[in-house]
């Protein structure tokens, strides 16, 4: 039986970055999330009887919104859910299972690495048939309907079992508890050498990963202890937990502290690692040694070809516009194109499946391929641990070497967090309306060549995207990114993207804070952070 329930808009059911993204208060006032997912359906591509793929990264509340997702889904024509089991889907495994299942699309409940909890943050991201998230006409499209949207279909029924793998009907509609890891985990297996990785295991490979009490839990221990043979307790904090033990699930050098301690001691292992709330994130760290992001992803792109699933050579590289160029000089010295797109995953998926990239990055710890169209962070630790088993060689000695061949970009990212919004937004306007006046400008040694306010259009379907943060070049490739966060759920978050480039030749191996330090001062000249904000000092570097 059907039941329609009459509902009023919300105001403030715009996706950011990266899906809808709310304090759980909010998500939990009557009719806030089935106003939502009703939109979704209501504008999503789907045919008769569709099968729509539902999982998220455990957090508070997660299982709650699934069960009532499935009952609306099961209101609104599709045929089948697949579900993985407990309600956990890694972000990158969801993004597979639809691609493999012939999904219409995917409800991917997480706010990634933001904290989990009865007083913290929830989310919700729909993605579409190619797996990845859906572009911004669709998220525009599902935002109109949000504003129009009058009422909500569901089936009056109770709770499934999410617990048990298998199949229940609900409605017309047949309901599969899945495996969440199993697919996950042969789809690794067919991109990388285990084998070679299980050898050099007993030859004494040591890895250390912090799965953060989030999603990638279940599926660290089944790989890298199960399938490779790593020591028992080589996944730390592996059981998801709905408020991920009171921790931000951010990997980084603030929150996954204790993983780059270990890191930097005297008894560190191979290869440090970490992942986010739902596993799409990865932080990479060798022994004594933190890589980038934006390096780890020119590296991985430079070495990927001792991978079996990356043997024939890449299409093509792609990054976001405020992640180092590194990448860049690799594509450069492979004769294949560099992309440069706006900021989240949505931006990557016309072209890898064009088949113009194979692999994709950006500077908050995302990295991936085209065998899914999301970032995964398991994925980049994999494709670590293969190229340092085919090769031989340490993190330290891989850095180094493309440093040597490519030059280095040194490089930051600040974070000022909680800033009022009328304050950020008056920020980045008078940043943007400043610019035809800073070509030429000294700031210390650094003269700017140029600036603009980022745009994009898509080569592949030619949509355009306008507005994408600022950037100030200056003469010897260094550059300031300015940026709001569109993920955040309280106050603005102002991003300061730093980087300079050290060529062939120059500094390749001092401490990031000092190549910097230059840098930081030109954006407090340039955006006058701590007149108009009275924050001297970021609340977060990465
Ligand atoms: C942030 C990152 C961006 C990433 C997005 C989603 O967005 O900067 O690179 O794609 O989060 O990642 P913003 O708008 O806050 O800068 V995740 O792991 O939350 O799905
Ligand atoms: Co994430």
């Amino acid at each position: 039986m059907i039941t329609v329930h009459a509902a009023i808009p919300f105001v403030g059911q715009k996706p950011g970055t990266s899906g809808l993204r709310k304090k759980v208060k909010v998500f939990q006032q009557p009719n806030f999330t089935e106003n939502f997912i009703q939109s979704v359906f209501d504008v999503a591509e789907r045919p008769d009887q569709a099968s729509l793929v539902i999982g998220g990264d455990g957090r508070f509340h997660n299982r709650t919104v699934i069960q009532q997702a499935i009952r609306m889904a099961a209101a609104n024509g599709y045929g089948t859910v697949l579900v993985g089991q407990g309600g956990i889907l890694s972000t990158p495994a969801a993004s597979h299972v639809i691609r493999k299942y012939g999904g219409s699309g995917g409800l991917i409940l997480s706010a990634s690495h933001n904290p989990g909890g009865p007083e913290e943050d929830f989310g919700i991201k729909y993605n579409i048939a190619n797996g990845g998230p859906a572009p911004e006409a669709v998220t525009e499209a599902i935002y109109q309907r949000t504003t129009a949207i009058d009422r909500w279909l569901a089936v009056d029924t109770p709770d499934i079992d999410l617990d048990r793998l298998g199949q229940t009907q609900v409605g017309d509609m047949t309901v599969r508890v899945i495996d969440s890891v199993a697919d996950y985990a042969e789809l690794m297996e067919s991109l990388f050498d285990f084998a070679a990785i299980r050898t050099a295991v007993k030859g004494g490979l040591r890895l250390a990963v912090d799965s953060m009490h989030a999603v990638t839990g279940p599926y660290a221990v089944d790989i890298f202890e199960r399938r490779l043979g790593f020591a028992a307790g080589t996944v730390r904090n592996a059981v998801p937990l709905e408020d991920f033990g009171g921790h931000h699930p951010d990997p980084n050098l603030v929150h996954a502290r204790a993983l780059y301690d270990t890191m930097m001691g005297d008894d560190a292992p191979d290869l440090g690692a970490a992942s986010d709330g739902d596993g799409d994130r990865n932080l990479i760290i060798g022994k004594g040694i933190f890589i980038t992001p934006s390096d780890s992803l020119a590296m991985l792109a430079a070495n990927a070809h001792l991978a079996p699933g990356y043997a024939g050579g890449l299409k093509g590289i792609a990054r976001s516009m405020p992640t180092s160029a590194a990448a860049d000089r690799v594509a450069a010295a492979m004769g294949i194109p560099a992309f440069e797109t706006p900021t989240g995953w949505k931006f990557f998926g016309t072209l890898l499946d064009a088949g113009k990239a194979t692999i994709c990055g950006e500077e908050s710890a995302g990295t991936g391929s085209d065998h899914v169209r999301e970032k995964d962070g398991l994925w980049a630790v994999l494709l670590w641990l293969n190229i340092i088993a085919a090769s031989g060689k340490s993190v330290q000695q891989i850095a180094s070497e493309h440093w040597a061949q490519f030059g280095r970009n040194y490089y930051a990212r600040h974070d000022y967090e909680a800033v009022e919004t009328k304050c950020a937004v008056a920020l980045m306007q008078d940043l943007a309306a400043a610019l035809a006046q800073l070509p030429g400008t000294a700031f210390g040694g650094l003269v700017v060549r140029a600036c603009d306010s980022f745009g994009y259009t898509d080569p592949v379907d030619g949509s355009v995207s306008s507005n994408q943060g600022i950037r100030i070049l200056f003469d010897g490739g260094s550059r300031i990114v300015f940026r709001l966060s569109g993920t955040g759920t309280q106050g603005a978050t102002l991003r300061v993207y730093l980087e300079r480039y050290e060529p062939v030749g120059g500094i390749l191996d001092a401490a990031s804070p000092d190549m910097l330090e230059e840098l930081v001062c030109a954006a407090d000249a340039i955006a006058a952070i701590t007149r108009r904000t009275g924050r001297t000092a970021p609340d977060v570097v990465t």
